[in-house]
């Protein structure tokens, strides 16, 4: 099992898609074991895309991410860092395959709605930004079998 850190930003909750995003995880079969609002702030900014700060499209996303609330999610599942980066299809809302969340919903580069890991380590990083201490509420899912056959592991 893996643990991914999700931002629904601010372009997902202007939009009114919170719901509508985190139901196609929940559809897909993935775990949401943390939920949370909050409105990031420029150091959480710039400690989450610490590898973009001295890029020159920085600043515009710095105001772009505190522009309104955010919603934060830990999301988990077998493979759940690759399945979860596959659901929201390529950066550019433009370029991102139909049936993905981008390629759906977005047709921009910036306002691409949805953040999710990259790698474990990512991820790591990532949820102790957002969920630090015990914030995050694991259980134990009781439709796990008709997800998925027993022999499968
Ligand atoms: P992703 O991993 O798909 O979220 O994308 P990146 O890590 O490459 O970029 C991080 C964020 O910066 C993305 F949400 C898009 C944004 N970005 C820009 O706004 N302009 C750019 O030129 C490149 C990335």
């Amino acid at each position: 099992m893996e643990t991914s850190l999700v931002l629904l930003k601010p372009d997902c909750v202007q939009r009114r898609l919170i719901g509508e995003i985190i139901g196609r995880f929940e559809r897909k079969g993935l775990n949401v074991v943390g939920m949370r609002m909050l409105q990031v702030s420029p150091a959480l900014s710039r400690e989450h895309y610490a590898e973009h700060v001295s890029k020159p499209f920085y600043p515009n996303l710095e105001e772009f991410i505190t522009s309104a609330p955010i919603v934060a999610l830990a999301v988990e599942g077998l493979e759940a860092i690759r399945v979860i980066r596959e659901m929201l299809g390529a950066t550019n809302g433009l370029k991102a395959a139909p049936g993905t969340i981008r390629g759906d919903y977005s047709s921009s580069r910036q306002m691409n709605l949805v953040h999710a890991s990259d790698s474990p380590e990512s991820a790591a990083r990532e949820l102790a930004l957002y969920f630090p201490g015990e914030q995050i509420c694991r259980y134990s899912p009781t439709l796990t079998g008709s997800f998925r056959a027993a022999d499968e592991g």
